[in-house]
């Protein structure tokens, strides 16, 4: 659906009109449109010499909802009953051949033909058919392609079924065909990873019959040809071959224990086992049978829905109304200042894009581990195969070190990653102002200070912006785009435009203390203090939130990022926290935090000295321990996220609460199946939240305060995670 195009449309009309139609009736304008765009016709059909060529028409990624659906069953019916056709080829012109099922419609009753209908409509058809495979074929778009006989990509195809990304099985057939395909064990590699293959390896695996040349249609059509004019040719579709040969008696039970671990949460996986064992056990009839009943069951369960959100909250995070994209500047030469561990990191992130970085490190030691630590990473990078020798010195070519500030007077972009010391970015960003040209945007990694401070500091506020990468930044997907109350538009869009081109998930935010990520992370450490100064154990708080779905807990996670960081983010603090930096425990770096740590070994064990820290500070403030549970302990630090998450959404910090779900998956570990803290507090229930945040509001009024966010969530039954501040 357009909304542009309806906005279009629906002035053109208003004005006509003279402003009779109220505004209410634009959605109701919208929804006629979208029926009337929803019934365009999704496939075309040509014919040319017997064959018939059907090119799926469903921008922008050729999604397979109901009435596309709908449109490739008739014309199979209708190829079935036209004696003159003799083969029939499914390609494009121009756009993917299938991102696979349409998502959005998920969430309703599955309505219209589906793949099984597809198989019987193929094999009713008996006559050959083709699938003209460009850009990517993925999920339910690779599930049709498998049920035809042939398949030929373009070299720069990808194939895949990602639908554990989502929460699902390939559901349409592909969990009995692709293993018929390529057999078990790289079906499951395939299906687990959700990473699609190139067209080259799936040539070499026997999932597609050929690379087309240059011409894709052509190369379907010649193929076509080849095939009819065989006289030893037989037509038999894949699903229909034989079942696939067990790689081991046991495979399935020692898969079940490895997933049950590595997988931990997760229900996908499973049933993914479950399928394939189907798919090498029983007849194919009973198989897809099985197979359709764990994706109906999984369909609708909290786990997919939770990853279904979080698959549009990251592609929503990004868009903010009345930017345009081409109005971005070209970037192409980047300045990154400070070569510490997220100044090298921000440079390989660029790098690895392409862009040419110069990295400006006063401390020639400094200096001199950035440039090597960087070497060392794209070497290593190159012995794991994951970049060949040219890009690796490509990238080097790319790279510079200077002691000297002046020389990114050419950059583009310039992002300083200095420590955060409020003195010594104004003081960076002066010297940038003068240094860089015009044109240059300037950005800031600060990840909490205040921005509209920095911004003031120089002559073009409006081309500030803050780029908070999470360490290590090369690494981790999450950027928050921080806009202050000066960044223009053009300086915004070319931030977004960057990130994109960075394979960044970025979600916009405004200016507070902390941003969104950090602000919400000191109110859960908050909580994880009280719990500790109550008598909860390190081990305790943790083992509660992994089993919640955190891959680390609060403990282990603090001990990692060094204690001390803590500390100088809150320079008032006088916390337990501060007693344990006092006493060296920083964490792992120094070898104990809340943990003690073996040399060379990062595996926390209990810490006798770190408990007596705890209980001498409880002692010293009269804190008198309690029975907390792991309900209280899961309780008190997701009230904390989702408390603080609603006064963010008051002061609208971010456009809409899925923009909170976005950062907290995709930088802090939130469980990707809970959809994130605004979505699991609908799933929760937003009376059961209020019940919860009154009794912690009642027990102390100074810490909690209920936001009115939630009482108008409830009183007008809305969803939380729906809410938008714009
Ligand atoms: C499935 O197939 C189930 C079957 O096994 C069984 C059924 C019975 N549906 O990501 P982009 C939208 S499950 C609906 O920005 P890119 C997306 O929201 C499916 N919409 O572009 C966005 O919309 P907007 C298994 C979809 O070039 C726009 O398209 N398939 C779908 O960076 C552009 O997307 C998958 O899991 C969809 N399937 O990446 C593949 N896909 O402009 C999921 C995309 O309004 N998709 N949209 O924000 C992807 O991984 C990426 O979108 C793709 C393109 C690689 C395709």
């Amino acid at each position: 659906m357009d909304f542009k195009l309806c906005s279009v449309i629906w002035k053109i009309i208003a004005k006509k009109m003279g402003g009779v139609l109220k505004s209410g009736l634009y959605f109701f304008f919208v929804k006629i449109v979208e029926d009337y765009m929803e019934k365009l016709v999704k496939c075309e059909m040509k014919i040319i010499e017997k064959i018939a060529v059907i090119y799926l028409v469903n921008p922008p990624v050729n999604a397979l909802s109901e009435s596309i659906r709908n449109d490739i069953y008739e014309l199979l019916t209708s190829c079935a009953a036209n004696s003159e056709i003799q083969a029939v080829i499914f390609t494009t012109r121009g756009l993917p051949f299938s991102a696979g099922a349409d998502i959005k419609e998920f969430s309703g009753p599955m309505k219209g033909k589906f793949f099984l209908d597809f198989y019987r409509a193929i094999k009713k058809l008996n006559k050959p058919v083709i699938m003209g495979i460009d850009q990517y074929a993925l999920g339910g778009g690779l599930e049709f392609c498998m049920l035809a006989h042939h398949r030929i990509a373009t070299p720069k195809s990808r194939l895949g079924l990602p639908e554990v990304k989502l929460g699902l099985i390939p559901g349409g057939t592909g969990t009995m065909s692709l293993p018929r395909l390529v057999g078990i064990e790289k079906a499951l590699d395939m299906i687990i990873s959700s990473n699609p293959v190139s067209a080259q390896e799936a040539l070499e695996i026997g999932l597609i019959d050929a690379i087309s040349s240059d011409d894709l249609e052509k190369s379907c059509l010649d193929f076509a040809r080849n095939i009819l004019n065989d006289s030893n040719y037989q037509l038999s579709m894949p699903i229909e071959r034989d079942n696939p040969k067990m790689p081991s008696i046991d495979y399935f039970k020692q898969k079940k224990s490895e997933f049950l671990d590595k997988y931990h949460g997760f229900k996908a996986p499973l049933r993914l086992l479950d399928c394939l064992e189907a798919a090498a056990t029983l007849p194919l009839d009973k198989g897809l049978a099985f197979e359709m009943q764990q994706f109906m069951d999984l369909i609708s369960g909290d786990d997919s829905q939770g990853m279904r959100y979080a698959f549009f909250s990251e592609r929503l995070a990004s868009v903010v109304p009345g930017l345009n994209p081409k109005e971005a500047l070209d970037i192409q030469k980047v300045g990154v200042i400070g070569g510490g561990l997220m100044g090298s990191g921000i440079a390989m992130a660029f790098l690895n894009r392409g862009f040419t970085v110069v990295c400006v490190e006063v401390d020639p030691k400094r200096a001199e581990i950035c440039q090597q630590g960087i070497e060392k990473q794209f070497q290593k990078s190159m012995q794991q195969g994951k970049i060949s020798q040219s890009d690796c010195d490509s990238r080097l070519k790319n790279f510079s070190v200077t002691g000297e500030i002046k020389d990114v007077n050419d950059v583009d972009l310039v992002i300083e990653a200095v420590f955060e010391k409020m003195d010594l970015k104004l003081d960076i960003m002066r010297q940038l102002d003068e240094i860089c040209q015009p044109s240059t945007i300037l950005a800031s990694n600060t990840s909490g200070l205040d921005l509209n401070q920095i911004a003031s500091i120089t002559k073009r506020p409006e081309k500030v912006v803050g780029m908070h990468f999470f360490s290590p930044a090369h690494v981790m997907r999450l950027l928050e785009v921080v806009r202050t109350e000066k960044t223009d538009s053009v300086t915004l869009q070319t931030a977004l435009t960057c990130a994109k081109q960075l394979k960044k998930v970025s979600v916009v935010v405004g200016v507070c203390p902390g941003f969104v990520g950090n602000r919400m992370i000191f109110k859960y450490f908050e909580q994880v203090v009280w719990l500790l100064l109550r008598g909860c154990s390190p081990q305790q708080i943790d083992s509660a939130m992994k089993s919640f779905g955190f891959p680390m807990g609060p403990c282990e996670m603090a001990d990692m990022s060094g204690l001390d960081i803590w500390v100088h983010a809150n320079p008032d603090d006088r916390s337990l926290i501060t007693d344990f930096v006092n006493n060296g425990r920083l964490g792992q770096k120094s070898g104990s935090g809340f943990y003690d740590y073996s040399q060379g070994d990062k595996t926390p064990q209990e810490s006798k000295e770190a408990a007596k820290i705890i209980a001498d500070y409880a002692k010293k403030q009269q804190i008198e321990s309690q029975d907390c549970g792991q309900d209280v302990i899961v309780s008190r630090l997701l009230m904390a996220l989702i408390s603080e998450g609603m006064h963010i959404l008051s002061e609208k910090v971010v456009q809409r609460a899925s923009d909170i779900d976005t950062i907290y998956v995709h930088g802090y570990g939130f469980p990707i199946y809970r959809g994130g803290p605004m979505f699991y507090a609908d799933q929760l229930g937003l009376d059961e939240v209020k019940k919860q945040l009154l009794t912690l509001v009642d027990q102390d009024s100074q810490a909690w305060k209920m936001s009115p966010i939630l009482d108008e969530c409830i009183t007008s039954s809305r969803k939380l995670s729906a809410y938008k501040t714009e």
